[in-house]
């Protein structure tokens, strides 16, 4: 039996659910409250001691870190394989899995913290309030990037970052994709699994427009939406306490913060 801890929106628990669509896996699901901290719990923190989302348990056996997951699950239930066959496709592939590690996923936190959840969490509590609260999460640098988002928005040095480092991976992508229809290879395969939802979640922040001058995104993004295991992992899944309105209202607003930094 395979179980997926996850979250509606986790581009980590995105990925995976793309992968187990793609494969047509039958699955028990278990939604974790992310801001209820259910992560947290001693029972959670027993089959995942990082205390994030996803985490696959097969067979009572749990399997932690979203790029892992896939690839287990790529090794084991082989039909429909989501990875190139080609060894040299296969290194591609895995240069683009890596990308979220490397820093696009904290890059996503940041910048969706500036966007929109910095004013869920914090409502009108004051910033010393908020400091004092945060400095009891286990992740003290994340901690720190929050309470420095919370205070500077788009004018902390972190989002610039971020924002720097989201333009640089569109560029990677465009460099392939201006002549190519997928990253790695001649079909779908993880590489789009496991960037799509870093993409999707700049469209839901109103971004699109940080690539409507890199040649081959576009027509990639909505290759990949088109997708049936799109719409069954992404797009079936509502967003919870109203995620998805506060982000549709900030959206129109997030566009000239961003052109502002990338200096357009
Ligand atoms: N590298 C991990 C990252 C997992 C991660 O950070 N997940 C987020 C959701 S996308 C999470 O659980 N956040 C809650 C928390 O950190 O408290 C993976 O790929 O699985």
């Amino acid at each position: 039996m395979l179980e997926h801890y996850h979250h509606n929106i986790s581009v980590c628990a995105q990925k995976v659910r793309l992968v187990l669509e793609e494969k047509k896996l039958e699955v028990v699901e278990h939604h974790i409250d992310l801001k209820a901290r259910q992560q947290a719990t001693p029972e959670y923190l027993a089959i995942n001691p990082r205390g994030t989302v996803p985490t696959l348990v097969h067979d009572g056996r749990p399997i932690i870190e979203s790029t892992i997951i896939c690839e287990y699950l790529d090794d084991r239930f082989p039909d429909a394989p989501v990875r190139p066959s080609d060894p040299a496709d296969r290194a591609d592939m895995r240069r683009w899995t890596k990308i979220p590690d490397d820093g696009i996923h904290v890059a996503c936190g940041s910048l969706s913290f500036a966007a929109v959840f910095s004013d869920q969490v914090r409502g009108d509590t004051p910033i010393e309030e908020m400091a004092a609260r945060l400095k009891q999460l286990p992740d003290q640098n994340r901690a720190r990037r929050q309470i420095e988002i919370m205070e500077k928005k788009f004018d902390s040095p972190i989002v610039h970052d971020a924002i720097r480092l989201n333009e640089r991976m569109l560029n990677e992508m465009s460099g392939r994709l201006k002549d190519h229809d997928w990253l790695a290879g001649n079909d779908w395969s993880l590489a789009e699994a496991c960037l799509i939802p870093y993409v999707e979640r700049l469209h839901r922040l109103g971004l699109a427009p940080m690539w409507a001058d890199k040649p081959g995104i576009s027509d990639w993004y909505d290759r990949v939406c088109a997708r049936p295991a799109y719409a069954r992992a992404i797009t079936a899944y509502p967003t919870l306490d109203a995620y998805d309105d506060l982000l549709i209202d900030r959206g129109e607003t997030v566009w000239p913060d961003v052109q502002q930094v990338l200096g357009g």
